[in-house]
C-alpha cells in the first residue's frame, strides 16, 4: 500500500466555508468542510471507472485569531494575523474525528500515478489526513490609505477617512459628489463595530475642530458632520423611524442621538450628521442628529484600504 499525503491545499479546494458568523466580533468563526470521499480508488486508478463519491462531512474547525505586532505608521498599518484551527468534534458529523482518513482525488497525481505504476500496483490507496488541517498560516498584512486619508482600524476591519476642510459646509448630496470624487462614500458605521468606530471618528472631529468660540454654550448647529444614513418616513424622539446606512442598504441597529433628537425639526430632517454639545469655552462632544438633506455641515468620507499583502502559509 502506498500512503501519500496531501498538502492541506488539496483539502481546501473541496471544502466550504462559514463566515457567516463574522460581523459579529465576539462569536467563533468556523470553517465546515465536507469532503468527498472516493469509494472506488482501485477503478479510478487504472481507469477502469469513473470516480464514485460518498460525501464526508461536515468536519468543523473553530478559526481563532491573534494580531500581533501592530505598527500603526500614520498612512499604513501593518500587523501579523495568526489563525488557528481547532477541530470542534460537536459541530462535525456523528462519530467523526479529526484523525480520520479518506481518499481524495488529485488529479496530477493519479494522472501520473496511472500512467508510471499502473502495472505495479493493482491497488492504490490514496490516505489523505484530516490531520494536516491543524496548520496555522501566518499573514503579515500591510494597508495603505492615499494621502490625506486617515488609517481606521476597528475591530477586524481597516478602512480609510477623510475629513473635509473645517470651512466645507455643503448639502449631504454635495457630500456624497465629494467623497466619490475621493473614490470613497459618506462614512458610515455599519461593520459590526459601530460603537468603537462611532467613538473613532468623533475623536477625530474632536481633534480636528478643537475650540469653538466662546460665550456659546448648547448645541452648536454651524458644527455639524454628515453621515451616511437616511431615514425613510416620519420619525420623532418617541419614535426613531426606520434609518439605513446609505452604503449598504442596512438597517441602522443603534443610536448615539444627542438628547432631545432626533426631533424632525420642521419635518424635514431625513438625514444624519454628528452635532457638537459645546461648553461655555466651547469644548463639547458630539452625538448624532437629524438635519435636513439640502442644509449644510461639513463632510466624512471612507473608503476601502489599498492592500498590499505578502502571504506566507505555514503548514505545521
Ligand atoms: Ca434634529
Amino acid at each position: 500500500m502506498l500512503r501519500l499525503f496531501f498538502p492541506c491545499l488539496c483539502l481546501i479546494a473541496s471544502a466550504s466555508v462559514d463566515g457567516s458568523e463574522r460581523e459579529k466580533e465576539d462569536l467563533p468563526l468556523h470553517m465546515r468542510f465536507k469532503i468527498f470521499h472516493v469509494v472506488n480508488p482501485t477503478e479510478v486508478v487504472t481507469g477502469a471507472s469513473k470516480a464514485k463519491f460518498e460525501e464526508r462531512g461536515p468536519y468543523t474547525y473553530r478559526v481563532s485569531r491573534d494580531k500581533r505586532n501592530v505598527n500603526n505608521g500614520g498612512s499604513y498599518v501593518d500587523f501579523e494575523l495568526y489563525r488557528e484551527f481547532e477541530y470542534v468534534k460537536e459541530l462535525s458529523c456523528e462519530g467523526c474525528e479529526k484523525t480520520d482518513s479518506v481518499r481524495i482525488l488529485n488529479m496530477p497525481l493519479i494522472g501520473a500515478v496511472a500512467g508510471a505504476l499502473a502495472t505495479l500496483f493493482n491497488m492504490l490507496k490514496l490516505v489523505a489526513s484530516l490531520a494536516l488541517l491543524a496548520v496555522a498560516s501566518a499573514q503579515v498584512d500591510t494597508h495603505f490609505c492615499p494621502d490625506g486619508w486617515i488609517v481606521s482600524d476597528v475591530g477586524e476591519e481597516i478602512e480609510c477617512v477623510l475629513l473635509g476642510g473645517l470651512y466645507e459646509h455643503v448639502s449631504k448630496p454635495d457630500a456624497e459628489i465629494l467623497c466619490a470624487a475621493h473614490g470613497g462614500w459618506l462614512v458610515d458605521m455599519d461593520e459590526g463595530h459601530g460603537g468603537q468606530k462611532n467613538r473613532f471618528i468623533k475623536e477625530l472631529i474632536s481633534e480636528a475642530v478643537g475650540q469653538n468660540g466662546i460665550g456659546r454654550p448648547g448645541n452648536n448647529y454651524d458644527d455639524q458632520w454628515w453621515i451616511g444614513a437616511t431615514v425613510d418616513g416620519p420619525h420623532g424622539d418617541h419614535n426613531w423611524g426606520h434609518w439605513t446606512w446609505d452604503h449598504n442598504g442596512n438597517d441602522v441597529t443603534w443610536y448615539d442621538w444627542m438628547d432631545g433628537e432626533p426631533n424632525d425639526w420642521q419635518h424635514e430632517q431625513g438625514c444624519l450628521t454628528f452635532l457638537k454639545d459645546q461648553d461655555l469655552f466651547g469644548y463639547g462632544t458630539y452625538h448624532w442628529n437629524d438635519w435636513g438633506c439640502d442644509w449644510t455641515a461639513r463632510y466624512i468620507c471612507e473608503s476601502a484600504p489599498i492592500p498590499t499583502n505578502a502571504t506566507l502559509l505555514r503548514l505545521y
